[in-house]
């Protein structure tokens, strides 16, 4: 199901407050109203085999969002929020790749395993899938770059169902995490980066605390379960890094 985008319109039912009080910097005072749940959706960026251990370009420790993710992702479908998991979806052959005069090992070539979603990641079957990277000439590191399997820009999807709140999480914090949620600020979106559900690929160190600081410095939110939900209650206290 996940290579099938899907545009189910989903009724928003569950107010709750699950945000602690005075918790700075966490956007929850904005989500404990019910229009909130519908105006807000959840973005996975590049949960893929190839980012995890074992793959052909993977973020140190990527797969331990698996996890966290699915706890989001699970609490996102009981607030039916809706879900966007964006996708590298490269030719075999791209200006992106080494042996062609680019950066990176081949990785999440179209079709291939490696370009799968990570197996444990509990997608409900509604998710939107979005493609990108997929022009042999553009890198294609932000979900904004990307389209539905119908071949819609992210940003119209988004402003079609009148989302104005984005969550993100994923892979890589250094890389397609911050170039997506910088996109989403350009377009005038909020943005909450889950700082416990995203993981850098660090090639120079500290290259994840400089993209946190940029996601910050142009007006996201970075917050943990612990902190602030749509989340659950019962997420344990993870401070962030
Ligand atoms: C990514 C490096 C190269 C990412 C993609 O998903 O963050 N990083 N291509």
């Amino acid at each position: 199901m996940k290579e099938e985008g899907h545009h189910e319109t989903r009724t928003v039912t569950h107010p709750d407050g699950a945000c602690n009080e005075g918790v700075i910097e966490s956007g929850c005072h904005d989500q404990r109203r019910m229009a909130d749940r519908a105006r807000s959706a959840l973005l996975l960026v590049d949960v893929q085999i190839d980012f995890c251990p074992g793959g052909a370009l993977p973020v140190p420790h990527g797969d331990r969002v698996v996890p966290v993710l699915n706890r989001y992702l699970a609490d996102a479908v009981a607030h039916g929020m809706r879900i966007y998991a964006s996708r590298d979806w490269h030719p075999a052959v791209t200006s992106h790749f080494k042996p062609f005069g680019g950066e990176w090992p081949p990785h999440c070539v179209q079709h291939t395993p490696g370009a799968r979603f990570h197996p444990d990641l509990q997608l409900p079957p509604s998710t939107i899938v979005i493609s990108k990277g997929d022009e042999p000439r553009r890198p294609g590191y932000s979900a904004f770059d990307g389209r539905t399997m119908e071949g819609k820009r992210l940003i119209d999807d988004l402003r079609e169902q009148g989302v104005e709140r984005l969550y993100v999480g994923g892979l890589a914090t250094d890389y397609c995490v911050r170039a997506s949620v910088l996109d989403a600020r350009r377009a005038g979106l909020e943005v909450t980066v889950l700082g416990d559900a995203v993981a850098g690929i660090d090639l120079h160190a500290g290259d994840s605390d400089r993209a946190i600081a940029d996601m910050r410095e142009a007006g996201a939110a970075v917050t943990t379960a612990a902190e602030c939900a749509f989340a659950t209650e019962k997420a344990s206290a993870v401070p962030h890094r």
